[in-house]
């Protein structure tokens, strides 16, 4: 069939909106049609250049929601009609990893998802000349239909709309999931989160969910302050108008430091202030950024000497299959909010305007609706 797509033509350019080829699912995949799609600060990332494993031409995007269309030979736990966030952490329930509660990253299809192809390595899409185009995330939810694993799509109820729960396709996700099932944040614990943007908002909604007494928030953007207080931020702190150090502030405020931190930039020199202002002795930092390629982390040893941990999460830590449709549940329920957070919505032709709005600072979420 063809489909329309935006497509990274190639590393830095603007993405490029025209119709492809896109081959029928085979053997374990389905065919979706994407009825909407955020976008995320990692599709930047990849689209810029700076991601390890950005490869060109591909289709972005892996904040979606949409309907099945299709489903290939030997597909059993979905079918044509049923409503589907794709997951680019995918859970196949057989892998090491799956069967390991310490982790969510399924490993089944990671390699050949990597590689911008579907797990038999090729890929689906194609230019009207014929020419292959890469895969993104196993979603590449930029394209009006695309396939994917069996694997790599939650089934979700049909009353939730598209516009607003594409958003637990990577962002609700992540920042509640990196509370809840990373960090593991109890009750009047105190918080510092860097980055006030798609992720990090979704962070203080999680910490606020968790019960946390004091949530900092710190963004060098003051126009996020109001959303953020809206999502449970008790304290803001804009780190272009602290004199001096920002740690020993940091620390000053949450009275030693904080229990929990968390990176939600991908600022390598940000996750090193998260590092130390979290509390001496027990405090935990989580990162959850993405780094551009080359970049490390660093900080004295001491630091974890004394008490403090790294860690990191994908996905906030969620299997996919089992917790997206949960989620989904919650906002329905009310026991979330989404709606003010997508503060754009643009047709696939306006998708580089989403771009430039996350650059300007002034999205939080844009979401493209086919
Ligand atoms: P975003 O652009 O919406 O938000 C980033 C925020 O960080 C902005 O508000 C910006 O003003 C702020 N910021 C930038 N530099 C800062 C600094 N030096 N100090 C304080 N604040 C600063 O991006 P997003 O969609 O929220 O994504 C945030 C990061 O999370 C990205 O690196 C993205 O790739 C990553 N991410 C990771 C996962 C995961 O599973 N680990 C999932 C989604 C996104
Ligand atoms: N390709 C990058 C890493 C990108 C990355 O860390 N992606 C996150 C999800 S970001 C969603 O917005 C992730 O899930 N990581 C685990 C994984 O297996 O990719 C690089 O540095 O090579
Ligand atoms: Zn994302």
């Amino acid at each position: 069939m063809k489909t329309r797509a935006a497509i990274a033509i190639q590393a830095g350019k603007p993405l490029e909106v025209t119709e492809v080829n896109l081959d029928g699912p085979r053997h374990g995949e389905v065919l979706v049609e994407i009825m909407a799609t955020g976008i995320c600060h990692t599709d930047e990332f990849t689209r810029s250049g700076a991601d390890p494993e950005g490869i060109f031409p591909a289709i972005l995007g892996h904040e979606g929601a949409g309907i099945v269309r299709e489903i290939g030979p030997g597909v059993t736990s979905l079918k044509v009609g049923d409503h589907v966030i794709p997951l680019y952490t995918p859970e196949c329930r057989e892998c090491e990893y799956c069967l390991n509660p310490k982790t969510n990253l399924c490993q089944s299809v990671r390699t050949t998802q990597g590689q911008g192809l579907m797990p038999d390595g090729t890929s689906r899409f194609s230019t009207l000349d014929g020419d292959p185009i890469f895969h993104y995330m196993g979603t590449s939810t930029f394209s009006n239909f695309t396939v994917m694993p069996e694997i790599a799509a939650a089934k979700i109820r049909k009353d939730a709309p598209f516009d607003m729960v594409c958003y637990i396709g990577c962002g609700v996700t992540t920042g509640i999931g990196a509370v809840i099932n990373t960090a593991k944040v109890e009750i009047g614990s105190t918080a510092i989160v860097f980055g006030l943007g798609g992720i990090g908002l979704n962070v203080i909604q999680g910490l606020r969910l968790a019960g946390a007494g004091q949530i900092v928030g710190v963004d060098i953007n003051p126009s996020k302050v109001e959303m953020a207080t809206r999502f449970g931020m008790t304290d803001f702190v804009n780190p272009k108008e602290v004199e001096g150090d920002l740690v020993p502030y940091l620390v000053n405020l949450t009275k030693g430091g904080a229990d929990y931190t968390f990176d939600a930039t991908g600022n390598t020199d940000v996750m090193r202030t998260a590092l130390e202002s979290a509390h001496k002795g027990w405090g935990e930092s989580i990162i959850i950024g993405v780094a551009a390629a080359g970049a490390e982390i660093s900080t004295r040893p001491f630091q974890l000497v004394t008490g403090r941990s790294w860690r990191g999460t994908a996905f906030g830590g969620a299997r996919g299959r089992t917790d997206v449709p949960k989620i989904v549940d919650w906002y329905m329920d009310g026991k979330i909010e989404i709606d003010p957070m997508i503060t754009h919505k643009l047709k696939l032709d306006e998708i580089n305007h989403g771009f430039d709005l996350m650059h300007q600072g002034k999205s939080i979420r844009a979401v493209v609706e086919y």
